[in-house]
């Protein structure tokens, strides 16, 4: 389980000189559907991540190390926050600027190897979430890969939460809100990363 939880850094873009020694796990999805609160939810801090209601809080790619123990033995793994998708109220230019920096970022850093696909569970179908899904598809390494993870389930009612699951083999739905789906999804990221 997660036993700590501490900011590291923030960068713009890719940078070859901040190297890793461990493994790091990316979450990405569209602006506002909870990337920064679900960090929180499973650190079990408030204000680790910046979170916010205004659609573009994070504007740049922030770094967190988790420690995880099992059996008195203690693992460290990154977690990374990074900008939303689909985010329309910034300038054009910007716009580019951080996709081509989102997009080097994605495909250079190979120590990702886990990417949680975040999809507002009310919407689980918008052309942004299967352009996402394809793209990531597109570069995944053989050690690398995705998570598809359905949030604001406090939102769906019982036959929702049902469809969903019938729709989604494997899906995961999980709420910050009310902490539902968290220790297995914090259970299937330590599995996928470090085999725990
Ligand atoms: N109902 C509900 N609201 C949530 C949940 N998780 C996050 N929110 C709310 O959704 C809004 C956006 O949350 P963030 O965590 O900042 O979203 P983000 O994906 O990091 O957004 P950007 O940084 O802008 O890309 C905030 O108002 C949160 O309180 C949840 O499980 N249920
Ligand atoms: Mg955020």
């Amino acid at each position: 389980m997660i036993s700590s939880a501490i900011f590291l850094t923030s960068l713009a873009k890719f940078d070859p000189n901040f190297e890793v020694n461990c493994a790091e796990v990316a979450f990405l999805g569209r602006s506002n559907v909870g990337k920064s609160s679900l960090i929180n939810a499973l650190c079990k801090q408030k204000k680790l991540a910046k979170s916010s209601s205004t659609p573009g809080k994070t504007q740049l790619i922030n770094f967190f190390e988790i420690k995880c123990k099992k059996n008195e033995e203690e693992f460290k793994i990154h977690f990374i926050d990074l900008p939303g998708f689909g985010y329309a109220k910034v300038s054009k230019n910007l716009k580019e600027i951080w996709n081509k920096n989102l997009d080097e970022f994605l495909k250079f850093r190979t120590s990702i190897k886990l990417f949680l696909h975040l999809i507002d569970s009310r919407h689980t179908n918008l052309e942004i979430d299967l352009g996402v899904d394809a793209y990531l598809k597109s570069f995944l390494r053989g050690d690398q890969q995705i998570l598809k993870v359905f949030t604001k389930a406090d939102k769906l009612n019982q036959s929702q939460k049902t469809k969903l699951k019938n729709d989604f083999e494997n899906s995961l739905l999980i709420s910050n809100l009310n902490k539902s789906g968290l220790t297995l999804l914090e259970n299937i990221i330590l599995e996928k990363t470090l085999g725990l």
